[in-house]
């Protein structure tokens, strides 16, 4: 990009993305009084909630908690209407906001960012879209996500299929009619369990593909109470302060006892109320489900006897029944009728764990040596998380290093937030801090929040770079690692190990640490004086 024209137009930060994290960026750096462009590839504010747009989908962190926390006023004046929200009223919350904050006159919607290099001499970056527009800007962030690439296996004959195909991560905007119609859904994790039950009950029939079982729990959904939301109203203020120091960003109910350290009887009992509950609440169930093998046997072995008493088919229920990861170390998928849809007429399963799919055909599909005819495939094969985003713009910080090249084992960051090199960008929930691992919203305030402190910090003490020391990100990278392998996650092949990508490395990339604990080690890095970081004063730049 050095080559190219300079750029054409200036500003104090650009920020990438318009969802929950770009428009909460957009409303603090205006508070700053800082001039800022957002740039959005969607037609419109939302991030995840703009493109996962399939029928069921859900959010299954709690609507009183799945939501902002930085106004009073705002959190008070809305109001949901189910205990876990659809994604029809996420997107109507996010774009309330906008409207609210009036936050869409600075964003340019349908704008893809193609590159962002630093130039060390100005200490600036440049970053250029798909149109070939170039902004200068002080501080360049990616609130990009981290679910938001879309990935669609390599299928031989995928260009010759005459059907219809369909991701649910990049899903039609307009109603999409399946009545009628034979429906192939290949993938069964969150994405897919949500949508395998809705398509169901449409189309004609239902032919699911499954790799690797989930471990699903039911989500007991319910109309939102007057009174529910009272009693999370009435004490807003202190209820989301103690999100913010929970070991997930949401308040749960866990159990502080050891599996094992009950009887076998109190054991299922716990169980038994835990999945009447519904939501997530049976993985804090004991204490030690996530780290004890033992213990995470009989929390599995509870849902997979779940499963078998659910399905009526007994080879269908082992076929369900995942066996082959410990429960939790995948991400936990929470279901409206999920194992139930298996007992109609119009749905099979075919299991593909020792083969994958051979190929596509003009008709459908090539698997175990069957040809399926399919007027419509959907694929529920997940993202390339994480990571995959960032590197999808070229990003080049100094010396010209190239984030994908510095990358190449595993992200590098220090706190999830900064890499070395890369001066004055920051990542709103990347790899290496909580992110995935606890409830985005908070995750991403408390992001916001820290970059928006740094800039203060800078301003305050007349400095204009921002960058943390290689020491400090490479114990970072190692404490990240340090905190998965106490826990059972690095045990499964999960996105969250970046397995579900060919050539990807295998490494842990959320901190599991802990969402408080978390919190508290940014806390004293900024009361040590931003311990870790260095940082540059304008003065200084133009001395040397
Ligand atoms: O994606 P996934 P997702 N051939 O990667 C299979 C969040 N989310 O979109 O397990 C055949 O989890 C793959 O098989 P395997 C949430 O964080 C939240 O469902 O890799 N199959 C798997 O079954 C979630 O974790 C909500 O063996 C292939 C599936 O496709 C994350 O988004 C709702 C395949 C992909 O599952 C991603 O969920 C939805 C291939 N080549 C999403 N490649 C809620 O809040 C992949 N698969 C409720």
């Amino acid at each position: 990009m050095s080559d190219q024209p300079e750029a054409s137009s200036s500003v104090d930060a650009v920020i990438v993305g318009a969802g929950f994290s770009g428009l909460y960026l957009l409303h603090r750096f205006r508070q700053l009084g800082l001039s800022t462009r957002v740039f959005e590839r969607g037609g419109d504010v939302g991030g995840t909630w703009y493109w996962n747009r399939y029928p069921g989908a859900r959010c299954d962190v709690e609507s009183m908690q799945y939501s902002y926390s930085f106004d009073e006023d705002l959190q008070q004046d809305w109001t949901w209407s189910e205990k876990f929200s659809p994604q029809p009223q996420i997107l109507a919350y996010i774009g309330h906001v906008a409207d609210r904050f009036d936050l869409r006159k600075d964003i340019d919607f349908d704008v893809e960012v193609t590159a962002a290099h630093y130039d060390e001499g100005a200490r600036r970056w440049t970053v250029e879209t798909e149109s070939g527009e170039r902004v200068s800007a002080q501080f360049f962030i990616m609130a990009t996500g981290c679910i938001s690439t879309a990935q669609i296996p390599t299928l031989d004959g995928f260009d010759a299929y005459t059907g219809r195909t369909f991701h649910t991560g990049n899903w039609p905007h307009e109603k999409v009619d399946f009545a009628g119609e034979r429906i192939a859904v290949i993938g069964t994790g969150s994405s897919g369990i949500q949508v395998i039950p809705v398509l169901a009950e449409e189309a004609a029939h239902v032919t699911v593909f499954q790799r690797t079982p989930n471990y699903s729990l039911p989500s007991r959904n319910v109309p939102m109470t007057e009174e529910y939301e009272r009693s999370w109203k009435d004490v807003y203020a202190e209820r989301r302060e103690e999100m913010r120091y929970s070991g997930h960003g949401s308040l749960k109910d866990l159990n502080d006892k050891p599996a094992l350290s009950v009887s076998e009887e109190e054991r299922q009992a716990v169980f038994e109320d835990r999945w009447e509950t519904g939501g997530p609440a049976m993985l804090g169930a004991f204490n030690d489900i996530l780290t004890s093998q033992e213990a995470n046997d009989t929390a599995a072995e509870f849902v997979r006897n779940q499963i078998r008493r659910i399905v009526k088919d007994p080879v269908t229920a082992e076929l369900l029944a995942p066996k082959t990861y410990p429960i939790g170390t995948k991400r936990i998928c929470i279901d409206s009728g999920y194992f139930e849809t298996y007992n109609r007429d119009n749905v099979d399963l075919v299991d593909i764990s020792t083969a994958p799919i051979e190929r596509m055909t003009p008709d459908g599909l090539v698997a175990n040596g069957t040809e399926y005819a399919f007027d419509s495939i959907v694929f529920a094969t997940g993202f390339d998380a994480m990571t995959g985003t960032l590197f999808n713009v070229d990003i080049r910080g100094r010396g010209d290093t190239a984030l994908r090249e510095k990358w190449y084992a595993g992200p590098r960051t220090y706190l999830g937030l900064m890499s070395e090199a890369f001066p004055n960008m920051y990542m709103i929930t990347g790899p290496g801090s909580p992110s995935v691992k606890s409830n985005m919203v908070m995750s991403i305030e408390q992001h916001v929040d820290f970059v928006i402190d740094s800039i203060v910090h800078m301003r305050e003490h007349g400095f204009d770079l921002m960058e943390p020391t290689v020491e400090a990100e490479d114990d970072w990278v190692d404490h990240v690692q340090e905190a998965a392998n106490k826990t059972l996650f690095p045990r499964a092949n999960s996105w969250y190990m970046g397995a579900n990508i060919p050539g990807k490395p295998r490494l842990f990339m959320p901190y599991i640490g802990g969402v408080g604990v978390y919190r508290r080690i940014c806390e004293d890095i900024v009361e040590n004086g931003y311990k870790g970081f260095r940082f540059e004063a304008k003065a200084a730049a133009a001395a040397e």
